[in-house]
């Protein structure tokens, strides 16, 4: 076991420095908002979305300015164990490595919930409810045992007026007695981890403050293993904020519990204004101060830090704007009212630009699209975006490390380059600049560009379903007898025949023609093509096909792995895909091969 790291702790009152132990993990970084916390004995956290993780300007602002994560999603009962018996962590997983790679403690949500819980349970005869949540509590709580701080053993357990969700299936066949089996189950599965229940509309005084004032009493009187009291704190500018929030924390703190406010935001009907910012930024301020008053409470975490990822909007629509930062990462006013609160000052002005994005390479993908890849900048805050130039004018931005540039005329030579940008908006110097040329727009019909999506639920099922489009953006018709289209996979194994079907075209199946071609030697991402060719017709200037839905299957019927296809992309909206490749008499007109 390491031993805990060591920090450095500015105390305003006397300006003298302590050396002060954490444990077990370290905090983000100096000057961050978990510092500032820190600073005061507590931690500041954050919800997590399993997408964030794969975005990188998501993940610099987690990393930077988070002590504490909660999954949003990744560790729910519907994650873990979707049919019964049968568990799943990876996602999870990825959310407990990535707080490990960064110091982050973690905060696990949820062991027993009425919501997100698979239609299994809720079939369960009454007497296999209670095994099946004591079984649960052991494989979740005993798989991640030692890596989680603190529990939400059981979530939202009331009505809003303080009543018994007598509707949740662990209500329903094990009445209150649930809530302490789950937490005798959770304490024997994982001993050192803090176990909370966890509740939202309960943060001020109420009916349902109330009732979890007396539930969390009588589990202390039982000897019911409850550490803390989670208050989800989900604001809203036009209901006010919530009556006696500090006094209410401080009496479940003064039974001898914790208490953490666990999933704050503020929300506020859309369209932002300022009046509304200053309700909000107010709401956010004193949520926060609540929680510094009362010693026991022991950290904030707001439910998500990013409008990009905030579950508002969809819940509640043309509500949204709660997080504290922005959709493009810029912190809000909020951000500095919560810094405000936790005693730091205003954000220091970003000034700095991010570093020119090196090693940028052009490569046409056909008559009429080029794709650009460059390597990653850095900046002192973290790089949000990247903007492409062409010939000098701004065509695009890209939020990772490549570009499709599209609608370009054949035969053409043009020249790119790249800028970063953060979330202050300093944008670096330009890149070299990188150049290519376009491919001859074949048969008298340039400008033919195919579009796809993914029509598939799984890419490791036993069929590929490709839709395809065959747009015209040339400026004449294009005759479509002369056309076809190839969309490169590998067969995995399995049989070597394959049956191809057009499910659907806006031509009609009828005019489109559908096989699949052996490569005569494997290239990279593909062994195969689906071919498809139109018996006849002509598409004119600026026209689309339509959509065109495809599938491929062995005729054994057996699975695919298709994330590595040169085809496949993760895409359910149709966009230009310079990896399926277009042919006119045979020459290629658009796309890259394998
Ligand atoms: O609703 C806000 C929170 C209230 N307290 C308990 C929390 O667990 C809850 O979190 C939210 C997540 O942030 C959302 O991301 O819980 C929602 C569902 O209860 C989550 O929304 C769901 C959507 O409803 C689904 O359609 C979606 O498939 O997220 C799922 C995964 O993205």
């Amino acid at each position: 076991m390491p031993l805990p790291r060591l920090r450095l702790v500015a105390l305003a009152a006397g300006a003298a420095l302590l050396l002060t132990p954490l444990a077990p993990a370290g905090a983000a970084e100096p000057g961050s908002l978990d510092a500032l916390a820190a600073a005061q004995g507590r931690r500041f956290g954050t919800a997590v979305d399993d997408a964030g993780l794969a975005d990188p300007a998501y993940t610099t602002v987690a990393a930077r300015e988070f002590g504490r994560v909660t999954p949003a999603n990744a560790m729910k009962w519907d994650a873990v164990e979707p049919r019964q018996g049968a568990f799943s962590f990876a996602r999870g997983d990825a959310l407990v490595d990535f707080a490990r790679a960064h110091g982050q403690q973690v905060r696990g949500h949820t062991l027993v919930w009425h919501s997100q819980l698979p239609g299994w349970v809720a079939a369960l005869p009454a007497a296999q409810v209670r095994g099946a949540m004591e079984n649960h509590i052991a494989q979740v709580a005993g798989h991640w045992k030692g890596k989680i701080h603190t529990w939400d053993v059981v979530n939202e357990p009331f009505n809003d007026d303080g009543t018994f969700r007598t509707t949740s299936p662990f209500y329903a066949a094990m009445g209150e007695d649930y809530i302490a089996y789950a937490f005798r189950a959770a304490r024997a599965a994982d001993p050192d981890a803090k176990l909370y229940l966890n509740d939202y509309n309960t943060e001020g005084s109420g009916a349902k403050a109330d009732a979890m004032y007396r539930l969390a009493s009588r589990l202390k009187a039982q000897g019911v293993p409850l550490d803390g009291v989670g208050f989800q704190v989900h604001l809203a500018t036009q209901y006010g904020f919530p009556y006696g929030m500090q006094a209410n924390l401080q009496r479940f703190a003064d039974l001898g519990l914790d208490v953490a406010i666990t999933e704050l935001d503020v929300r506020m009907p859309l369209p932002v204004d300022a009046a509304k910012t200053a309700v909000q930024n107010d709401y956010y301020r004193r949520a926060v101060e609540a929680c510094l008053g009362v010693t026991r409470c022991e950290s904030v975490t707001v439910w998500d830090f990013t409008d990009k990822y905030s579950w508002v909007p969809s819940a509640f629509p043309g509500q949204g704007s709660a997080a504290l930062y922005d959709e493009q990462y810029r912190p809000k006013a909020a951000y500095d009212a919560v810094r405000q609160a936790l005693g730091g000052g205003t954000t220091p002005p970003d000034t700095r630009a991010p570093s020119a994005p090196v090693g940028l390479t052009a490569t046409a993908a056909g008559a009429t699209s080029a794709t650009l890849a460059w390597q990653a900048a850095t900046d002192d805050t973290g790089v949000t975006g990247y903007d492409v130039y062409r010939d000098g004018a701004r065509v695009g931005s890209a939020a990772a490390t490549s570009y499709t540039d599209t609608g370009l005329s054949p035969s053409t030579a043009y020249r790119w380059t790249v800028r970063a940008r953060d979330a202050a908006g300093n944008v670096s110097a330009a890149s070299a600049e990188a150049t290519a040329t376009t491919a001859p727009g074949g048969g008298g019909a340039p400008g033919l560009v195919v579009q796809h999506r993914v029509n598939d639920q799984s890419a490791t099922d036993n069929q590929i379903k490709p839709g395809l489009r065959l747009v015209n953006r040339g400026g004449a018709a294009a005759d479509l007898s002369r056309v076809t289209l190839r969309y490169w996979f590998t067969g995995d194994g399995g049989s070597s025949s394959f049956s191809a079907w057009c499910d659907y075209a806006a031509v009609g199946c009828g005019a489109v023609r559908e096989k699949v071609v052996a490569l005569p030697a494997g290239r990279p991402g593909a062994d195969h093509y689906l071919e498809v060719s139109f018996a006849s017709g002509s598409l004119a200037a600026g026209a689309s096909t339509g959509e065109i839905q495809l599938r491929v299957n062995k005729t054994d019927w057996s699975a695919f792995t298709e994330a590595d296809d040169h085809s496949y992309r993760v895409a359910s909206s149709y966009a230009d895909a310079p990896k399926v490749t277009a042919y006119v008499d045979g020459v290629l007109v658009h796309g890259i091969e394998p």
